[in-house]
């Protein structure tokens, strides 16, 4: 890359909210009701000291994340954004709304099913008409710049974007 290309794309830079504007992200708007009694019934099933928060033992025992400590690390470092080493119930729900949004969008994205979005397969999506700013997103998300985007590369950039000059107030009533 040249030094002129790496200024350019500098000047031109998208915030995180022009970046989730263009890829249009519901987030609390793309989920249900239902989808919050999931969330809830999982954290009180998880909770085995009853304290109604999860700390980092108690939500490592999530089946869904056997064998990925490293995906369980980074779910539960993003999700506890007042950082007392617990999980709340709305700050595991925030991140599950995120983080489940994310994945969808990048896997739809990922033609071959090679479980990496190509920087061909992300210039195939209609986010917007723009191949230079599709092109400043890719880069935005592509941390280790090799070209493709990982799930968890994705998801880290992803929840700090989310998360971006906004206080997410509580889910339950
Ligand atoms: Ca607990
Ligand atoms: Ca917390
Ligand atoms: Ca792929
Ligand atoms: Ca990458």
């Amino acid at each position: 890359m040249t030094g002129t290309a790496v200024s350019a794309s500098h000047a031109n830079k998208l915030t995180p909210y022009q970046i989730m504007t263009h890829m249009q992200i519901k987030l609390e708007k793309g989920v249900s009701q239902k989808d919050l009694f999931r969330f809830r019934d999982i954290v009180q099933r998880l909770d085995l000291d009853g304290n109604g928060q999860l700390n980092f033992k108690e939500y490592e025992k999530n089946p869904h994340f056997q064998g990925n400590p490293r995906g369980t690390r980074g779910f539960f470092g993003a999700a506890d954004t007042n950082r007392d080493g617990e999980m709340s119930l709305n700050e595991y729900a925030w991140q599950r709304i995120i983080t489940d949004e994310a994945r969808k969008i990048i896997f739809a994205m990922d033609k071959d099913g090679d479980r990496h979005v190509s920087r061909t397969e992300f210039r195939q999506n209609k986010i917007t008409s723009s191949k230079a700013t599709l092109e400043r997103i890719f880069i935005a998300f592509d941390t280790d710049e090799n070209g493709e985007l990982s799930l968890p590369e994705c998801l880290r950039k992803w929840s700090k974007w989310a998360r971006d000059g906004r206080n997410f107030g509580s889910l339950y009533k």
